[in-house]
């Protein structure tokens, strides 16, 4: 009757020991819908002239990477363009719906505003704008600036990278139509301090005449400190230490009962 307390004491310890390590339930992925648009493809984000500073969503920092000449920004899109000929430059975006960001940039990187760790599991994707040639319609569409791959890199918080790279399907008719966005997931991408999304072309270069191949990005599944910082080896020592602890423990206690019996 004096062992059965103690033990619940040591279990109770043990579990409690283990909650800072747990799994964070998932957030709600990042849908871009709380970003007050000033038109149809802005505010813009980036470093160019008429562009604010990153943006800041669901406390997550999202900043353009100037990969390639002056393409250092990237736009809210709100409501892409439907009529082959609606200016400007008769370009034609990708939809699904909602708003997203992209455009303007082969490369914008997400980051925690606090600096802290994070997990990505997966996100939706489609290429950047095209260009209707002659202004008739869907077809024919100038590829421009299109990205065919999208590459997505994670920093470990304790040093080094993870990346995996995924395949456009070529599918952009904006709004209505067919399905322009795709949804990609992810594993292996825990523990980060920052992910890097960069368009590639069909060879899994960064090129673009200039520019870089653009693409769109939304529902971004991203969970802060999903991971425990001490990894799996540091829980299972953690473990071992306080089942050695609690051996222990339990060892003297019978010790003493014995010597008090006798
Ligand atoms: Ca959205
Ligand atoms: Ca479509
Ligand atoms: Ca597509």
């Amino acid at each position: 009757m004096r062992i059965a307390p103690k033990l619940l004491a040591l279990q109770l310890g043990l579990a409690l020991a283990l909650v800072p390590f747990a799994s964070a339930s998932a957030a709600p992925p990042i849908t871009f819908e709380g970003v007050i648009p000033t038109d149809p493809i802005s505010p813009c984000f980036g470093t160019v002239a008429g562009c604010t500073p990153p943006l800041v969503v669901d406390g997550f920092r999202f900043t353009a990477l100037a990969i390639i000449g002056s393409a250092d920004h990237f736009h809210l899109v709100s409501a892409p363009w439907a009529a082959p000929g609606t200016a400007p430059a008769l370009q034609r975006y990708p939809s699904n719906g909602t708003q997203y960001i992209g455009l303007d940039t082969p490369g914008i990187s997400m980051e925690l505003v606090s600096g802290g760790v994070f997990s990505l599991l997966g996100f939706d994707a489609a290429e950047g704008y095209l260009i209707d040639s002659d202004g008739s319609g869907p077809s024919p569409f100038l590829p421009t600036s299109f990205a065919e791959k999208i590459r997505v890199t994670g920093y470990f918080v304790g040093g080094g990278t993870v990346s995996t790279v995924f395949d456009f399907d070529g599918i952009n008719d904006g709004p209505g139509g067919v399905t322009d966005f795709q949804t990609f997931a992810l594993s292996g991408f825990l523990g980060l301090t920052k992910v890097d999304f960069v368009g590639l072309d069909g060879g899994g270069s960064i090129s673009g005449a200039g520019s870089g191949q653009f693409f769109s990005i939304d529902n971004i599944n991203a969970t802060p400190a999903a991971v425990p910082l001490l990894g799996p080896i540091g829980i299972s020592a953690l473990v071992a230490v306080l089942m050695l602890a609690g051996w222990a423990a339990l060892r003297h206690l019978h010790r003493t009962e014995n010597a008090t019996a006798g």
